[in-house]
């Protein structure tokens, strides 16, 4: 099957990642979703709920989680991306570190790279450069062990800009397509609650570099200190926090929960539609959603 859908930074309209986790111990959907035959079903039950992309991974990036091995990692990874590929035609995207595991998953049909640690593994930036796929440059304080490092500034908003546009130029001097390029502030990566509802205020500042903005925000620890609630009983609050960010400029927000985020943007999209600001989502199309 074919990859009809375009992502929408090829579209110019906001589009709705889903998370496919097939790690025992992620931090909210941990030993649900293990087996690669129930990562394929939940992976498709995201697209019957209007996903535009999914995002798979096989490492779990949460504080103190146990590394994994390059070998499980693609065993975890490997099996659902090729399935996907042929049952799905929403793009797909890998969300992984190791240059090993993004050329495999590239061969077997993912079309983006999702790196929380911004191509920083060793060979990372020289994978993602032949492999020429829209490449996520997530910011994180700390180097490619550091994961959780805090941000230590006065600006956080000023501090993560400046470090994103670092970033995208060296990876752009590396040989990567600068269209290919989409930056993410990195919510919950080494940031108190404070810097990470500094960022989500003032995220255009993040949108005004140019690159399309992806943000994950859904069911994080920001999300449980606003509405004190267990990660289970984070979805209102989730989807708030993806309106908000598309309303300053994100172009693709990262969910667990794909039905709910879809009918909240549904609202924003009405309202866009009248200034001619965006063409229905194919989340939207797929939903009937007018
Ligand atoms: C993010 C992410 C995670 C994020 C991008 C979680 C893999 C923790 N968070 N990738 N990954 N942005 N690009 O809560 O914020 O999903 S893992």
């Amino acid at each position: 099957m074919g990859r009809s859908r375009l992502p929408s930074f090829v579209t110019g309209r906001p589009s709705i990642c889903g998370i496919v986790n097939i790690t025992p111990d992620s931090f909210s959907d941990g030993g649900y979703f293990r087996r690669v035959p129930d990562a394929v079903e939940h992976a498709l039950q995201l697209v019957r709920d209007g996903a535009d992309i999914l995002d798979i991974g096989g490492e779990s990036t949460r504080p103190g989680a146990r590394a994994v091995s390059v070998g499980e990692e693609l065993k975890r990874v490997l099996p659902v991306v090729t399935e996907l590929a042929n049952r799905v035609n929403v793009p797909l995207s890998v969300d992984t570190s190791r240059p090993e595991v993004m050329r495999a998953a590239v061969e077997a049909g993912a079309t983006i790279i999702n790196d929380v640690r911004g191509l920083r593994m060793p060979g990372a930036l020289e994978a993602a450069a032949e492999l020429s796929v829209p490449v996520c440059l997530m910011h994180t304080s700390g180097d490619a062990s550091a994961l959780h490092a805090g941000v230590d500034a006065v600006d956080v908003v000023a501090a993560v800009r400046d470090s994103l546009e670092h970033r995208r130029r060296e990876c752009i001097d590396a040989g990567i397509d600068s269209e290919h390029i989409l930056l993410d502030p990195g919510f919950g990566f080494g940031k108190t609650v404070d810097q990470n509802f500094a960022l989500l205020d003032r995220l255009e500042l993040i949108a005004d570099l140019g690159s399309p903005v992806l943000v994950g925000l859904s069911r994080k620890s920001m999300i449980g200190f606003a509405t004190g609630n267990g990660v289970h009983q984070r979805e209102f609050g989730s989807v708030v926090a993806a309106a908000v960010a598309v309303q300053k400029g994100a172009s693709i927000v990262r969910v667990h929960d794909v039905r709910a985020t879809v009918e909240g943007l549904a609202v924003l999209y009405a309202i866009g539609r009248r200034k001619g600001k965006w063409d229905r989502t194919a989340a939207a199309e797929s939903f009937d959603i007018p």
